[in-house]
């Protein structure tokens, strides 16, 4: 009897504890379900952020790709306008007058000035005069590499005019304006130095303009300075009896070169005779090169 009760009080504790044990199952279990939710939740946001911040990362990729895009073509360009180098200023497609740089000879890069638009453009200035700031009177080595200034007065230099004419065609133009604003032009559709084994001779073909003939008689003549005498004068140097450099002949008509100033020593002028049948000074002179097709 007493094992009877026993049983059943056991049985009845076990029965509380089946049922307490099943209600604290139960309420884990919503827990459970809750956090699942919360973690349900949690994982959507993450979803929707990854893929907000996909659709970001792409944009900005592709804002970063069209950037370096942009960036290269530029430095492409600009690398490109830096090394273009024209072999002459005829090629050179501003049409400004200024200083260029041009390819002369082999790869040689040179500082030029280009006349743009006077004459129909294209023109390399090789000789300007026109304040006496630069002394011409130099020796044979200075009228072969050039002086002056590029910004004012200056010679470019024969050994270029050599380079330049006898790699192709090229057309001479000399201006010339006297002390009372007198203008006048020389052409000549060609213009061919020799080299300096040759002393630089001159050729030049057919005359046009205003200013007269003054290089015919200097025609086919060598270049002389006041320590290279190439004249054909026998008693004494034209370079030094004018105080210049040019293609003397005995000495001829004409010797831009010459002394800049207003005299009357008609030895010692920039002089163009045939513009006054004189050999009275000019107080400006340009000599131009432009090759021709
Ligand atoms: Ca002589």
């Amino acid at each position: 009897m007493e094992l009877r009760k026993c049983s059943i009080y056991l049985f009845v504790i076990f029965g509380f504890m089946v049922v307490e044990e099943t209600s604290a199952l139960e309420t884990t279990g919503g827990k459970l379900d809750e956090i699942e939710r919360s973690l349900k939740k949690v994982l959507d946001k993450l979803a929707n952020l990854e893929s907000s911040l996909t659709t970001k990362v792409d944009e900005l990729e592709h804002k970063l790709i069209a950037k370096i895009a942009n960036l290269e073509e530029k430095f492409i360009s600009n690398k490109a306008s830096e090394a273009k180098v024209y072999g002459s200023c005829r090629k050179e497609p501003t049409k400004v007058s200024g200083k260029y740089v041009i390819q002369i000879g082999s790869n040689k890069n040179v500082s030029v000035v280009c006349e743009q638009t006077a004459f129909g453009g294209g023109w390399i200035v090789f000789q300007h005069r026109f304040n006496g700031q630069v002394d011409f009177y130099r020796n044979w080595t200075e009228y072969r590499n050039g002086f002056g200034d590029l910004d004012g007065e200056f010679w470019l230099g024969l050994e270029y005019l050599h380079k330049l004419t006898w790699a192709r065609k090229h057309e001479l133009m000399v201006e010339v304006k006297d002390y009372n604003g007198n203008y006048g032009y020389a052409q000549y559709d060609e213009f061919l130095i020799g080299s300096e084994e040759e002393k630089y001779r001159l050729k030049i073909g057919a005359y046009t303009g205003t200013a007269g003939d003054a290089l015919l008689p200097h025609q086919e003549n060598k270049f002389t300075t006041m320590d290279q005498q190439n004249d054909y004068r026998e008693d004494g140097n034209c370079a030094i009896l004018s105080h210049g450099a040019w293609w003397y002949s005995s000495c001829g008509t004409s010797s831009l070169n010459g002394p800049y100033g207003n005299t009357s020593d008609e030895w010692k002028t920039m002089s163009w005779f045939y513009f006054r049948f004189n050999r009275l000074p000019m107080a400006y002179t340009r000599m131009m090169l432009r090759e021709v097709n």
